[in-house]
């Protein structure tokens, strides 16, 4: 018989911090409300719930990688907001965020979450933060718990 494997979408016991880069934070706002209503609708306890800040996304990973090593939870979301029409060198930034917070699930083991916008205007940004392409910051919250329990799973 198959066997798949597939992590469902359950809070219970699950601890998961959220970075969020301070940079367009009237995006990033948007983005962390969208995650932590997720979280909450799921089962996450408010306890199991912290938010660092950071300056902006090209600091995510670091902080990322901190909280990863903390050993005090079990899934990170890194929420960002990069818009390439205020930002020269936006394909360099988003590059780093990206592999930066790749690097820091292979190396920890944990999920880390890519909740960074990349758009190129403030308007489409806020489209995908609560606006009418949904709240990417709740879909990222949701990776996240569904990558906890699928790691569980694999044990
Ligand atoms: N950070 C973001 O999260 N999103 C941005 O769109 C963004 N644009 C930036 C544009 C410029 C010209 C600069 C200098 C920084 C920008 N940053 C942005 C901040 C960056 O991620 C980082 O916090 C700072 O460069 C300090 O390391």
């Amino acid at each position: 018989m198959v066997q798949v494997v597939e992590g469902q979408l359950s809070g219970r016991d699950v601890r998961v911090a959220l970075v969020v880069a301070r940079w367009n934070r009237l995006v990033t706002e948007s983005l962390l409300a969208g995650a932590l209503d997720a979280l909450r609708r799921h089962g996450v306890a408010e306890e199991g719930i912290t938010v660092v800040w950071c300056p902006g996304s090209f600091e995510l990973p670091l902080v990322a990688q901190k909280l990863a090593r903390s050993g005090s939870y079990d899934a990170i979301v890194a929420l960002g907001a990069l818009i390439r029409g205020e930002t020269p060198h936006f394909e360099y930034i988003a590059g780093q965020v990206a592999a930066g917070l790749g690097q820091v699930a292979l190396q920890t083991g944990l999920p880390c979450i890519f909740g960074v916008l990349t758009t190129e205007t403030l308007e489409q940004a806020l489209e995908r933060a609560g606006g009418k392409y949904g709240n990417k910051g709740a879909e990222a919250a949701l990776a996240a718990l569904e990558m906890v329990d699928a790691l569980r799973r694999l044990r």
